[in-house]
């Protein structure tokens, strides 16, 4: 049995990624952080049925600002794979917590890497890197583009980058980058903008909302489905030689046909219920993100599945029916 200790577990592709460690049958280590309140919403899925977490998913509490809960985890569990996805993830947030998102989304990936070394585990390592370390360098991009960041966020993502790259070339670690374009689903944290619109457009079809307040409508951004997304990071760890893969759809479309597709789900006009405001831009805007993802498909083999209006409309059908849930006083929150 292989043995995989993934960071961000109680995100979106953290859950997702639990998923299908599990059933390839490895045992999973997952970090959680201590929150006030339940934060294990998005694993609650695989253990609804057994009514507690399934036996080979153990979280631990660490925080990737903690060296000691690192170095601690990949010792005592000597990882086979890890899979780092924690991050301080929100771009428009990093230019508030700048420091900290260089702490956590930066510097932390160096905390692991040097805990494999010191661990002495032969350990593949797959790092969480990103389409906004492209920034404003235009699309089409690919492995080959220059990075051109254009937020603490994306800053703290080039230096993960690199320093996966390094310890790949300095110590000889499998170590590869995954350089992800969006990919969303309705476990998408709720302040991202397709999650934030999927989930205005059902609360607005069932009558709890009157309006959306967005940002940048003609910010343009290439979308895919998470899920998928994920199976492409087990794919990385998998081949003999670590390396870096951008993974995309090549399929671009602006916020304004997001949202113009989703409103269009539950049959309303999306002008009647979407105003903009300035306090959603961003100081420095990534204008457009179109990924390449040739290399992905010809090496792992790797290729999307879902298309735009398939994504979009999976996320409103999903968000409709939790509001519903929501309302018949159906929805439980569990902690696992
Ligand atoms: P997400 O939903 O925001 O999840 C981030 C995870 O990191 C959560 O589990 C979060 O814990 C955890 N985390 C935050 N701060 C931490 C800390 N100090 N110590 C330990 N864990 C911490 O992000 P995602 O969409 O799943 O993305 C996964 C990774 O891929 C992230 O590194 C992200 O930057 C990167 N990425 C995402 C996309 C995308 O489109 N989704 C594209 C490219 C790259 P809490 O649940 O407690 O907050
Ligand atoms: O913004 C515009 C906003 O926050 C997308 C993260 O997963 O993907 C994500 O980063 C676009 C931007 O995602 C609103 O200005 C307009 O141009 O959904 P987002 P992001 O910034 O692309 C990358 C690949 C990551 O790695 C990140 O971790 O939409 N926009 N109006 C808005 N964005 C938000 N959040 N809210 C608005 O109201």
């Amino acid at each position: 049995m292989k043995t995989a200790l993934v960071t961000g577990v109680t995100g979106q592709d953290g859950s997702y990624l639990v998923e299908l460690l599990l059933s390839k049958g490895y045992e999973v280590h997952g970090t959680k952080r201590r929150s006030s309140s339940f934060n294990t919403s998005r694993l609650e899925d695989i253990s609804r049925e057994l009514g507690h977490r399934p036996d080979n998913l153990v979280l631990h509490y660490a925080d990737l600002a903690d060296s000691a809960s690192i170095t601690n985890l990949v010792r005592d569990i000597r990882p086979d794979e890890i899979y780092n996805l924690g991050a301080q993830s929100h771009v428009a947030v990093s230019f508030a917590v700048p420091e900290y998102t260089a702490d956590v989304t930066g510097v932390s990936t160096i905390r692991l890497l040097e805990a494999i070394r010191a661990s002495g585990v032969p350990t593949r390592f797959y790092q969480a890197s990103s389409s906004e370390m492209f920034g404003s360098t235009p699309p089409p991009q690919n492995e080959s583009t220059p990075f051109h960041p254009r937020s603490p966020y994306g800053v703290a993502k080039v230096y993960s980058y690199w320093a996966t790259v390094n310890y790949r070339e300095a110590y000889g670690i499998h170590a590869s980058n995954g350089i992800l374009f969006n990919h969303e689903s309705h476990r998408r944290g709720e302040t991202f903008v397709t999650r934030k619109i999927s989930r205005a457009v059902a609360r607005i079809a069932e009558g709890f909302q009157s309006e959306l307040v967005l940002g940048n409508l003609d910010a343009v951004r290439d979308w895919g489905y998470a899920p998928e997304y994920v199976e492409a990071m087990w794919l990385m760890l998998q081949q003999e030689t670590a390396d870096d893969y951008v993974i995309a759809t090549g399929e671009a479309h602006s916020v304004r046909e997001f949202a113009q597709a989703a409103f269009a789900r539950v049959n309303l006009d999306w002008e009647k219920f979407v105003r903009t405001d300035a306090r959603y831009e961003r100081p420095s805007e990534v204008d457009a993100l179109i990924g390449d993802a040739s290399k992905a498909r010809r090496v792992l083999g790797w290729k999307p599945q879902t298309s735009f209006v398939e994504l979009v409309n999976r996320m409103v059908d999903e968000d409709v029916q939790s509001v519903r849930d929501e309302k018949a006083g159906k929805l439980v929150r569990i902690d696992i």
